[in-house]
């Protein structure tokens, strides 16, 4: 009976269940999609008011997002393009199979460009202009790993030349050679950003995107509706924070100039991405859910008919019940397994296939890898409104590999093909390559008049030409700003006091009133606006926002209100120091993008600088980036009670290694002035790739006048500030000081004339260029010993004066001691290693022993080692000055 009944149930469920959906079909056939769609939307809120609770999920079925009726013919010849693709695969594994029979460990990728080959030739065929003369123009960034493939397209296109690929990883080929991945500062002409330093690449793009927008609203660039920004990522990529972390911004701000592409080859480096779960779901409910527009592309126009015939959403679930490292091991496996274990889950799923062969269903192919699926899911991409898109693209690590690799867990590393797996790539992909040559991998290139050729050629002409190109010059060059600008700092502040900060705040805000430079000056900051005393900015220039100010600002009726305005000029970041980067980068390379010099000025927490977002300052250097970086609140003891997180010590050394980057630590208003005059002169008239790096600090003092005749010094590194006043003292000491702890030498050379001590002071602006000079001077020294030996400035400076050496600054010993060996005697390096505290200035310039009396010991000791003065008279010292010589060591403590 009870059976019955639940039999019963079930029948009348299922009418009802299918007479909602006939209704639903009805809607869908007389009203439109978009009157179904709504239907369903009132129909949920009902629900919910009446207490249903319905599941969340921010997930699609496993199917393309753009059905097939929505889907628009390929417009080119899709022949060709075949064949093109194949030739483009071909020589990008010959020049990575070559290069490594030539120097074997030479290294290169094969499996990622095969995977993305499909993604890629889409674009250069069908999308991706390059610049016009009107700027519009879409900016690609290409995964690092696919470079061989890139390469091996512009070899098509007749821009390499045959040995140009065989110099493929090896750039001191004599005339050089092809760099391992997008390297701009290698290839100045071809690469316009480096990626691949995974995650970096995205949130580049997400920033340039942004500045677009920026440039376009504040006049600076003309509008270019259609130009995009694509960035092409892999989906192990994704794990890196940098990926993901930005990508409500785009949505925020309706950036539907800027387009993912995620190659969804489900494997990164060592294994499957999400061997348990499903990368492509869990990437589109992360966006879906932070607002973007998510085009799923995973099946080829092979399953179209196979889908049509899911009534019933067999298929379609059995597609979204695999988890990844399943798919994977799909592709490895025969038809034959396929049909037992994918379709053989349900005997209506087996049916549905039952024509099919075994060879047939093995190549059922992926949406990534069908350029029709492909075209329509970037023109989808393309004609979206409104807001950022990203396109899930389904492939195969290693397609077209074969035994050598295609979906194998080692494929990402296999560089080298034996002459059976090269023929067996060379089969699958038709390419005339004989037999009798096979085993050379040698590179084929059609003749000059072949239909391939021409076609590629047409094809980029049609699109504007070429890419990737990077244009090394811009033509058009900055009116420097005016005199008027820089001059009031050189006379010094009299008896006001002054912080290098408020001095830098003040030379900012004349920048951006100056008629030239006024409106390429792009000030940005990561919340941290007050922290520097910027505030009067907000005002002043405005805070830039595309949609402008929608709410009355709580602080309007005061004079310095929180103004965002679509012209506002102000990158306020919020606390994100890696956006605030991009955003420097973006604005730091707008001369070669876009041809429009704007200069970058990005002040922030120096500890959460170079410590913070290194990566991102290396990827600067390498995109020749323009523009200066602040590294506020500096000084290891400068910065006041914040203690170990925020007081740094560290940047300025830090900083040295990157190669492009000149860091100055600037004690007085005059010093910060002339370098940015200086840096703006050659970054922007002299066109130099280079960027600075500025630490800043809050301790007010006044600022003395520019001392005749410094300038040249201040630049190159240091210069005598003062000279000893008693000049008849047989006890000399030559005081080198930085950034906040020159006042503190200053007043050490005071206290050291009370001792008979006749004390220089030298204010050494850049241990980093002093360094640099030092070095370039030996080894031109050791190539070239008969000759009359260079020497460097920081020992010609020295190098007439008397007197031991003492050097402090709020940064590590490192700095003094790295410029020790070209020093005439040898220097006392004060500096402040170790962990911060939160204390005064006071108490902490006596814990790091930076203060006046330990550097006036610090002189007094070295006499001393000298046999110059007597150790009782230094230990008096020592106890007088109130200093415990038994306290701990700073460094370790
Ligand atoms: C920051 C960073 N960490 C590690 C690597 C080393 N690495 C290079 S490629 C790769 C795997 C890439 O996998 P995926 O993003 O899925 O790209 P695919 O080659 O599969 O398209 C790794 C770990 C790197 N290049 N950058
Ligand atoms: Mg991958």
């Amino acid at each position: 009976m009870r059976n019955i009944a639940t039999e019963n149930v079930a029948d009348l469920e299922s009418i009802e269940t299918q007479e909602w959906l006939e209704s639903l079909d009805y809607v869908l056939q007389s009203n439109g999609p978009a009157r179904a769609g709504q239907l369903l939307q009132e129909l949920a809120a009902h629900a919910r008011r009446r207490g249903i609770r319905l599941p969340f999920s921010a997930n699609t079925p496993y199917v393309n997002t753009v059905t097939t009726d929505q889907e628009s013919p390929f417009p080119g010849s899709p022949e060709l393009e075949r064949k093109i693709k194949s030739l483009v695969r071909w020589n990008a594994i010959a020049m990575v199979v070559r290069a490594n029979k030539a120097e074997p460990g030479i290294g290169g990728h094969i499996s990622t460009f095969a995977s993305a080959a499909t993604l890629y030739e889409v674009g250069f065929n069908h999308f991706w202009r390059a610049a016009g003369n009107d700027g519009d123009r879409d900016v690609v960034f290409y995964q690092g790993h696919a470079a061989p493939g890139i390469y091996s397209r512009a070899f098509l296109e007749g821009r390499f030349t045959e040995k140009q690929l065989e110099s493929f990883r090896r750039e001191l080929n004599p005339g050089g050679g092809l760099s391992s991945y997008p390297h701009p500062w290698l290839m100045p002409d071809f690469w316009e950003y480096p990626s691949v330093s995974m995650g970096l690449s995205p949130i580049m793009a997400i920033y340039h995107a942004r500045f677009i927008r920026y440039l376009e609203d504040r006049g600076l660039k003309k509008p270019s509706p259609g130009a995009k920004v694509w960035a092409f990522l892999g989906d192990g990529e994704t794990d890196e924070p940098e990926s993901l972390g930005a990508i409500t911004l785009p949505s925020r701000e309706k950036l539907d100039n800027l387009i993912f592409v995620v190659n969804c080859n489900l494997q990164r480096l060592d294994g499957p991405v999400r061997g348990n779960g499903q990368i492509v779901q869990e990437l589109e409910a992360v966006f879906r859910g932070a607002g973007w527009n998510v085009i799923k592309c995973l099946w080829g126009r092979d399953w179209d008919p196979l889908l049509a015939k899911d009534r019933d959403g067999l298929l379609v679930k059995r597609m979204g019940e695999i988890v990844d490292g399943q798919y994977q091991k799909y592709t490895v496996e025969s038809g034959a397994y396929l049909r037992e274990h994918f379709w053989g889950a349900d005997p209506k799923l087996l049916d549905m296939v039952k024509h099919l062969s075994d060879d047939e269903l093995k190549k059922l192919t992926l949406g990534g890898h069908d350029p029709y699926k492909v075209y329509n899911a970037y023109k989808a991409a393309v004609e979206f409104k409104g807001a950022p898109t990203v396109i899930l693209a389904r492939t195969i690590k290693g397609y077209g590999m074969g035994e050598a690799g295609e979906g194998k867990n080692i494929a990402h590393q296999q560089k080298k093909l034996s002459e059976d797996e090269l023929r067996a790539v060379r089969d699958r992909f038709g390419l005339p390559v004989p037999d009798e040559k096979i085993g050379e991998a040698p590179y084929y290139r059609p003749d000059e008049k072949s239909p391939e050729i021409i076609y590629v050629r047409e094809r980029r002409k049609a699109l504007g030409g070429s890419l990737p190109v990077r244009s090394a010059k811009n033509p058009n060059t900055l009116t420097l700003p005016s005199n008027e600008v820089f001059e009031e700092f050189y006379k010094g502040t009299g008896d006001r006091t002054a912080s290098t900060t408020m001095v830098f705040v003040r030379l900012l805000s004349k920048l951006l009133r100056d008629k030239d430079v006024g409106k390429h000056v792009v000030p940005i900051v990561p919340d941290e606006a007050r922290t520097f005393g910027m505030e009067a900015l907000f005002r002043q220039v405005g805070i830039y926002s595309h949609v402008g100010q929608l709410y009355e600002p709580v602080d309007m009726d005061t004079l310095l209100y929180y103004k965002e305005s679509t012209d506002g000029q102000i990158l306020e970041e919020g606390i994100n120091e890696a956006g605030s980067l991009a955003s420097f980068i973006a604005a730091g390379t707008a001369y070669s993008i876009h041809h429009v010099n704007t200069i970058p000025f990005f002040i922030f927490y120096s500890m959460f600088g170079f410590q913070r977002v290194g990566d991102l300052i290396w990827a600067a250097a390498d995109s020749r980036c323009r523009g200066f970086l602040l590294g506020g609140t500096a000084g290891r003891t400068t910065l006041a009670g914040e203690g170990l997180q925020h007081q740094d010590g560290n940047s300025q050394l830090l900083a040295y290694p990157v190669p492009n980057c000149i860091t100055y630590d600037p004690a007085f208003a005059y010093e910060l002035a002339i370098i940015i005059e200086d840096g703006i002169r050659r970054m922007y008239q002299e066109q130099e790739s280079i960027f600075y790096y500025l630490t800043v600090m809050n301790d007010q003092y006044t600022m003395p006048p520019m001392p005749e005749g410094s300038k040249d010094g201040i630049l190159k590194g240091m210069y005598r500030f003062s000279k000893a006043k008693n000049t008849a003292a047989k006890l000399k000491a030559q005081l080198l000081g930085s950034g906040a702890i020159l006042p503190e030498v200053i007043k050490a050379a005071e206290l050291l004339e009370t001792f008979g001590v006749a004390a220089d002071v030298w204010s050494v602006t850049s241990y980093g260029e002093l360094y640099r000079d030092g070095n370039a001077c030996d080894r031109w020294n050791m190539l070239h010993p008969a000759q009359k030996a260079r020497v460097p400035y920081v020992a010609e400076c020295l190098a007439k004066t008397d007197g031991v050496i003492v050097a402090a600054s709020d940064y590590v010993k490192a700095l003094p001691n790295s410029v020790d060996r070209w020093l005439p005697r040898p220097i006392v390096a004060l500096g402040t290693d170790g962990f911060g505290r939160s204390e005064g200035r006071k108490a902490l310039r006596n814990f790091f022993e930076v203060d006046a009396r330990f550097i006036a010991v610090g002189a007094l000791s070295a006499l001393a080692r000298d046999k110059q003065i007597d150790a009782k008279l230094v230990e008096k010292a020592i106890k007088d000055l109130g200093i415990d010589p038994e306290k701990k060591n700073p460094a370790i403590s």
